[in-house]
């Protein structure tokens, strides 16, 4: 965490990934930090922060008014494609993109972006799939223990969520080289 970063408030992280493009405010000029986001909404987001190129021309789900020439396609193929979500039923090929982006799910997508070791031992309320991705978001201290994981997260934990991993991003990677 550069120097500071972590002593940002939640507006204060909403308006960086703002002024980033990567979150839009209301256009009253709120941030709505207590208002929830679609899973396409957030497979948006995450297409900024993690700098995944939208993909063109695709539409791998087959949920209603899922359109490849529709504004959430693009970002949901890229995230599907990244392997960072992967939809509600592999089956069916359902992603549900207007279905609103759970506690869960976003500890799911944190999990997957930041690379977080899952706990054997869970101690939480979420569904089977769920329960180790939450229980590592609740141990990194991103998700609070008492949070119910089947609610909407609000826009203020998508927030935190997504600075976190926007920060990680802007690290520099170190690179080694065997000189043997
Ligand atoms: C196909 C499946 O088993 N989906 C799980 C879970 O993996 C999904 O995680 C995310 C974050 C996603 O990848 O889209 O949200 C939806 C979840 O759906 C779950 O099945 C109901």
């Amino acid at each position: 965490v550069a120097f500071g970063d972590d002593a940002l408030n939640t507006q204060q992280k909403f308006d960086v990934l703002k002024e980033k493009g990567i979150f839009t405010g209301y256009p009253d000029g709120t941030a709505g930090l207590d208002k929830d986001m679609t899973r396409a909404e957030f497979a948006k987001v995450l297409v900024g922060i993690m700098g995944l190129e939208p993909i063109e021309g695709k539409a791998s789900f087959k949920d209603k008014n899922y359109k490849a020439d529709k504004w959430p396609a693009p970002h949901v193929e890229a995230v599907y494609a990244a392997g960072l979500m992967e939809g509600k039923n592999l089956t069916k090929m359902i992603f549900d993109f207007n279905g609103k982006i759970t506690v869960q799910e976003m500890a799911k997508v944190l999990v997957i972006a930041q690379k977080l070791e899952i706990p054997t031992e869970t101690n939480n309320n979420a569904s089977d799939w769920a329960k180790g991705y939450v229980q590592a978001a609740i141990n990194s201290g991103l998700v609070d223990a008492k949070a119910n994981p089947k609610a909407n997260a609000s826009r203020s934990q998508l927030v935190e969520v997504a600075y976190t991993i926007y920060l990680t991003q802007q690290k520099p990677k170190v690179v080694s080289y065997d000189v043997t």
